[in-house]
């Protein structure tokens, strides 16, 4: 009896031994990530099978979430939805916009709204096999979820000097739609060009439209990403390169509301500085650039090779309205960090959004970047089950955070630090957190199930 005991404690030994060798094997790879300041415990998480997600708050009851997805899966149709949800989360309804005979349809921009209709850009491949770049006008009080009632095109060739149009994202203001993207050449000479284009929200009527012009003698390639307006001006981001194959700038500029330049700010770092998702990216950029509080934030991802893996690097920048840099924070970890989307919020904390790329095992973690007002160092907090994090709201203390997949729900003081220094341990069932107070939380299937 005695000798069965001794094997069986033997036995529950070598057990224990081998879960915490390989707990400890997992351990190291999340450890890679220099040491998150914590982990994102969502209240409540809603699936979305789809891209380019963008949040809009609607009205006082309800939220929309617009995003494109395949209609047939690994085929070349795809369809744009508008999903309606309370602020709970609880889906309400939803339109799909869908035209079988074309094909590549690709959501552009984010969705904005006048506060009755709302907008998006897209793009797709008609049955001439000609591209349609056009914005959708979508009515919410049409039907029962709301419809498109209305499609104004862009022409895809702008001007005479067969420039091709492309749409990053767009505003409204006063009853007109502003347009920002870039133009590409395709007559076989090199070089896009920042685009600015003003439309009457009403009938899609072009007032007028702008193509950067040149900096100096050299060939330089400039586009407009985001747009934003405040006090009456626009406010445009984007990348500059100073010329073919030379590493790219970023670029912050002030315009009057009929497109002329007030100031332009270009600086960067010696390596290629993006105004969108680097690199790592994983599903095209959403939205970077914020003007509140009279100044203005801008995210970045700046281009970092380790040997033949990328580890690009996060910052965020802070202008005053004239365009002074008043405030820059970075943040690296030896993996690929990359930012997808910025929020500020009333008080001035600023969240930047995006992604830690690791290139060697190809996986994405969901990452947020907490920057409180008056500290010098940005906060990380990942949370696992995303790929990553694209854009935000907080509406009433709630954080609304949209990923690759999926809208999560949670607290926007409380459930964000789950430990300040954490020892994890990831079982195949349930993952243990360990503070240095010593303090356990077991998180099961997303809920907390003992603390
Ligand atoms: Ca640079
Ligand atoms: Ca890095």
């Amino acid at each position: 009896m005695g000798e069965h005991n001794s094997l069986r404690l033997l036995a529950l030994f070598l057990f224990i031994f081998i879960v915490v060798s390989i707990s400890l094997a997992e351990a190291e790879i999340l450890m890679e990530y220099d040491h998150p300041n914590g982990y994102i415990v969502p209240e409540k998480y809603i699936p979305i099978n789809g891209s380019r997600m963008s949040m809009l708050i609607y009205n006082e009851s309800r939220i929309l979430i617009v995003y494109y997805h395949w209609v047939i899966p690994q085929s070349s149709k795809f369809a744009i939805t508008f999903l309606w949800m309370d602020y709970d989360g609880n889906i309400l309804g939803n339109y799909t916009f869908y035209n079988s005979s074309w094909n590549w349809t690709t959501l552009c921009t984010r969705a904005i709204t006048d506060g009755r209709y709302v907008y998006i850009v897209f793009i797709t491949s008609t049955e001439s096999g000609d591209d349609l770049l056009a914005v959708l006008k979508f009515d919410p009080y049409a039907g029962e979820n709301g419809s498109v009632v209305d499609m104004f095109p862009i022409p895809t060739q702008i001007d005479d000097l067969h420039n091709e149009t492309g749409i990053g994202d767009l505003i409204y203001y006063n009853g007109y739609l502003y347009l920002a993207g870039a133009v590409a050449r395709t007559d076989g000479d090199y070089g896009g060009k920042g685009f600015l284009c003003c439309m009457d929200a009403q009938n899609g009527d072009i007032l007028w439209y702008d193509i950067e012009e040149n900096q100096s003698n050299i060939y330089e390639v400039t586009s407009h990403t985001y747009i934003e307006i405040y006090n009456d001006t626009l406010y445009l981001y984007g990348v500059w390169t100073p010329c073919m194959y030379v590493q790219s700038d970023l670029k912050l500029e002030a315009r009057t509301l009929n497109g002329t330049l007030i100031w332009r700010k270009i600086w960067g770092s010696p390596n290629w500085d993006y105004s969108y998702e680097g690199n790592g990216g994983y599903v095209g950029a959403e939205h970077l650039l914020a003007v509140r509080n009279n100044y203005i934030y801008v995210g970045a991802t700046v281009d970092m090779k380790l040997f033949n893996y990328t580890a690009d690097n996060v910052s965020i920048y802070k202008f005053t309205l004239d365009g002074e840099l008043v405030g820059e924070w970075k943040w690296s970890s030896n993996l690929a960090d990359g930012a997808s989307g910025i929020y500020v919020a009333d008080n001035g904390t600023t969240y930047l959004l995006g992604y830690i790329y690791d290139d060697y095992e190809n996986t994405h973690t969901a990452t947020m970047w907490i920057l409180h007002p008056n500290s010098t160092s940005l906060k990380c907090y990942a949370y696992y089950d995303g790929k990553d994090a694209r854009y935000m709201r907080i509406i009433n203390g709630k954080i609304y955070l949209l990923g690759h997949h999926y809208l999560i729900i949670f607290s926007e003081d409380s459930d964000i630090i789950v430990a300040e220094f954490p020892m994890i341990y990831i079982l195949p069932i349930l993952t243990i957190i360990l503070t240095l107070e010593l303090k356990v939380r077991v998180f099961c299937n997303r809920e907390v199930i003992m603390i």
